[in-house]
């Protein structure tokens, strides 16, 4: 396969104004016509430039220029060269596709009986020839036709201009988008489907028709994604000043998706996991995911379909900032601290561990071979990292300056990170040469800090310094522009005035990290204060920074900044655990350090925040503590981790009781802030109890199993059983839950992984023997995460079997689903990947797995990932 560089972009040689489309569904011979209304593109004056349209798995049947065949073209596995073609033309090509046949679901494909598409980044090419590349905006007309019947719902982007009978019971419908667009934003649907309709009114007093199109027997479970999009249909028109465009959006729920959703110009389409919720089969977190999938898309109208990508290397343009956006929009809904808490969580032990190993990229890349490849944590969540520390650099109202310019110089246009950032730079007067680096280097960067207090001057000295890590093809690093947001704290942990170089700055303040070592003098302390550094993560970095326990435990329950409360009690726990790890290796009993132990008592004695106390009351995951490691002892780690919760759930067993307690079981599900609170924490308490095996916690969780009338409960239940050290625990309630819903397939879903993420040794048995359920299937991306997705990233302990079982299982799997899926296949394979810091024993055997994947005839998808991993 073929490697695609940046620096070889150029523009394309002709432009499309305007694409007319007509498809006839058939499932196994669909015909596509298209008409394209081509010119040369003023950008590209060489004489004589040939037409390279993209084009893949289609059989051609006719070509046209201007209404009169043309053959002088040539054709290949991926696409036509056209010669000679005059300046402006009108191409019309006619091909066949076959929707049932596709497994990649990627361009046009049938999912569930229905027709829908796929076509970020390059599905479009599998639909019909074009200039599939997002700097190619045309004007689209699309006329359908199909069974009646069989497809009585029929759509696409923008708005429906005509429709009506055919013979033989078919019947046409024609829609046009009045937007100009990247073919990547084309989407096409017809199935039987059924509407919840709504609509939003625009600031400016416009009437937006709303629908969600699902299967009927899934209508009652579309209120929340309507209630979702209208939140974030009146967000971005106060906080952006954002107002949507068209008359209509509409969604579309699909169970066939390869990834979470898709912005298609005023058609999006949806997984069905992250846009049906109702309370009965929905859990808390899922209700969560949909409203902040909804938003993201939304949000992508004007931050990627009106200002859109040049080319895939700025991917993070649109995405890193529609995450920060969506990540705004749900700290504006609920928790700020909780939202950034588990924000910080995914990136700190998923995007720092992309970015430590074989595949660490930068946020704008400079080459690929795969671009679906390219859909990362780094683009997506370090990609929102880098626009937030822009807002912080700049301050809000600055940084909305920026967004505003951006948007209003950019509308319909395709353009780079670059256009984004000097957008930034322009309204600010700052020089954001040095942070553009945050763009081009990979790797994580490294913060050590030292403090030196002065009495005799009442001066306290701090001293960052900063390293990034050689990643694969970079190894010198350069300096970063690294914004650290702190405050200093007094001995009974509240906020000193802080006042540098005669100034005084208040309570907090950002101080700006340039060089590769830098010291700040604070002013008039009557005593050595402890920092409390990078608060809210001001930026996306590893701190180094030793505390004694006691300035963790003041941070933790007095720090005025709730992340680094969040943050100091990690650290309380990473401490101990490293002790237990330690004792371990060296064959010595465990014993939990004291301080986890006052740290959790405090916590328990103060009713706080019950959102956040659930939150501080989890301790890091097997794969975060991982991450503190140049040499990981998986095992050891397990013991460990589990080992502290025992001891914890048991020393504190009444404390946790008593606040299992205090909340009412039998009181009906609401959505309210305070009753979702309760749950997590009711749900933390009864995870700690169950921990200690004894029988009257498995009554408990039993009774709560049976009763719970919503879906967190009787799955936080269910989890507690089920991931009991004795099967039979588990066994009852797994089958009645299994008789409950075996007709949902998104709630067999979380019933396939409750069982893979089991941390004893049967998981892999029970992976095995549900590969055969009639449930799962390899065809569809939820099951196979739900699966072997699930057993691979969340169950640590069980994956790196020392028999090498976990990771045979996985490479089998990737074998099959390389043929079928190949994004996501290449996607499963990650975990293979992360063998640089495992022992030398695993490290062989994932290299051997990675081996025999590399040895079989791989699409471009798995080989670009498989040989990164092995090179
Ligand atoms: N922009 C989309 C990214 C995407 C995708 C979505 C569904 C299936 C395949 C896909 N490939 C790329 C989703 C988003 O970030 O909003
Ligand atoms: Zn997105």
């Amino acid at each position: 396969p073929s490697t695609i560089h940046l620096k070889d972009y150029l523009p394309p040689a002709f432009l499309i104004d305007q694409v007319e489309l007509d498809v006839d569904l058939h499932l196994e011979n669909t015909r596509v016509v298209s008409r394209l209304h081509l010119r040369r593109n003023p950008q590209r004056p060489e004489p004589g430039l040939p037409l390279e349209l993209h084009g893949q798995e289609l059989t051609l049947h006719s070509i046209q220029v201007n209404g009169a065949p043309f053959s002088d073209y040539q054709l290949t596995e991926s696409g036509i060269t056209l010669h000679h073609l005059p300046d402006q033309a009108v191409l019309e090509t006619q091909v066949e596709i076959s929707p049932a046949q596709n497994t990649a679901l990627e361009g046009l494909y049938i999912s569930g009986g229905h027709f829908c598409t796929q076509c970020e980044a390059e599905g479009f090419r599998r639909i019909t020839y074009y200039l599939d590349r997002p700097d190619v905006l045309a004007r689209f007309r699309t006329r359908i036709s199909a069974d009646a019947a069989r497809y009585p719902v029929l759509l696409s982007n923008g708005n429906l201009i005509e429709q009506g009978q055919l013979e033989g019971g078919r019947h046409f419908v024609c829609w046009e988008d009045p937007f100009p667009k990247p073919a990547y934003l084309f989407a096409l649907v017809g199935g039987q489907l059924h509407a919840v309709k709504d609509q939003f009114t625009t600031l400016s007093g416009r009437k937006v028709a709303l629908e969600l199109w699902v299967e009927e027997e899934n209508l009652h479970k579309g209120q929340h994604a309507l209630t979702s999009l209208k939140k974030a249909m009146q967000w971005d028109e106060t906080v952006y000043g954002r107002e949507y465009d068209l008359d209509i959006y509409m969604i579309v729920a699909v169970n066939d998706f390869n990834m979470g959703a898709m912005e298609n110009k005023g058609l999006n389409i949806f997984n069905s996991a992250c846009v049906l919720a109702d309370p009965k089969s929905a859990t808390d977190r899922a209700f969560h995911r949909v409203e902040s999938v909804v938003a993201h898309e939304y949000f992508h109208n004007w931050s990627g379909n009106r200002v859109t990508c040049r080319d895939w290397f700025q991917l993070s343009l649109k995405e890193g900032f529609t995450v920060f956006r969506d990540q705004q929009f749900s700290a504006d809904q609920h928790s700020a601290a909780v939202e950034r808490i588990q924000n910080v969580a995914l990136l700190r032990t998923a995007q720092f561990a992309e970015d430590a190993g074989p595949t660490a990229h930068p946020v704008r890349p400079e080459s690929y071979i795969e671009i679906n490849n390219f859909y990362t944590l780094t683009i997506y969540e370090k990609g929102a990292e880098i626009v937030r520390m822009l807002a912080e650099l700049l301050g809000w109202p600055t940084f909305r300056r920026g967004s505003d310019l951006y948007f209003e110089r950019f509308d319909g246009q395709a353009v780079t990170i670059e256009d984004f950032v000097a957008c930034m730079a322009e309204v600010s007067g700052q020089d954001l040469s040095q942070f553009m680096r945050w763009y081009h280097q990979a790797g994580t960067p490294q913060l050590r800090v030292e403090r030196h207090y002065d009495p005799a001057a009442r001066t306290f000295t701090l001293t960052l310094h900063q390293q990034t890590p050689p990643t694969p093809g970079q190894s010198d690093k350069q300096p970063l522009l690294i914004p650290v947001k702190l405050g200093l704290l007094d001995a009974q942990g509240q906020d000193l005035p802080l006042i540098l170089k005669g100034e005084a700055l208040g309570d907090e303040t950002v101080i700006h990290l340039r060089e590769a070592s830098q010291s700040w003098v604070f002013e008039q302390l009557d005593a050595a204060p402890l920092p409390s550094l990078l608060r809210g993560f001001s930026a996306p970095v590893k701190l180094d920074y030793p505390r004694t326990d006691a300035e963790l435990a003041l941070q933790l329950t007095q720090d005025s900044d709730g992340f680094n409360r969040w943050e100091a009690g990690q650290k309380l726990a990473l401490n101990a655990i490293d002790a237990l790890i330690q004792q371990q290796q060296q064959g010595q009993d465990l014993q939990l350090h004291p301080s986890l132990v006052s740290a959790f008592a405090a916590l328990l004695q103060d009713h706080q925040d019950p959102m956040m106390l659930a939150e501080l009351l989890q301790l890091p995951s097997e794969a975060y503590i991982a991450e503190q490691y140049a040499c990981v002892d998986i095992d050891a780690i397990h013991i460990a981790r589990d080992y502290a919760r025992k001891m914890l759930a048991t020393r504190f067993y009444d404390a946790f009781l008593a606040l299992y307690q205090r909340f009412d079981l039998q009181a009906p599900w609401s959505a309210e802030p305070e009753q979702l609170a309760a749950r997590q924490l009711k749900n933390t308490c009864l995870a700690y109890l169950v921990a200690t095996e004894s029988e009257a916690a498995f009554t408990l969780a039993q009774q709560q199993f049976e009763q719970a009338d919503n879906m967190t409960d009787q799955l936080a239940a269910l989890t507690a059983l089920a991931h009991a050290e004795d099967p039979a625990q588990g066994q009852a309630a797994l089958r009645a839950f299994e008789q409950r819903w075996q007709q949902d397939a998104l709630v067999m879903d979380s019933w396939f992984s409750v069982q893979v993420t089991r941390p004893y040794a049967d998981a892999l048995d029970r992976l095995h023997q549900l590969k055969t359920h009639p449930a799962f299937s390899m065809k569809n991306p939820n099951k196979v995460r739900a699966l072997l997705g699930a057993f691979c990233q969340q169950n640590p302990s069980r994956f790196h079997r020392r028999d090498g079982a976990g990771y045979a299982a996985l490479a089998d799997a990737v074998i099959e689903l390389n043929q079928l899926n190949p994004q996501i296949a290449a996607r499963l394979v990650l975990p293979l990947t992360r063998h640089q810091r495992m022992d030398d024993h695993r490290k062989a055997q994932m290299k051997a797995e990675l081996q025999r994947i590399q040895d079989q005839p791989l699409s471009p998808d798995v080989y670009e990932v498989v040989s990164k991993a092995l090179a």
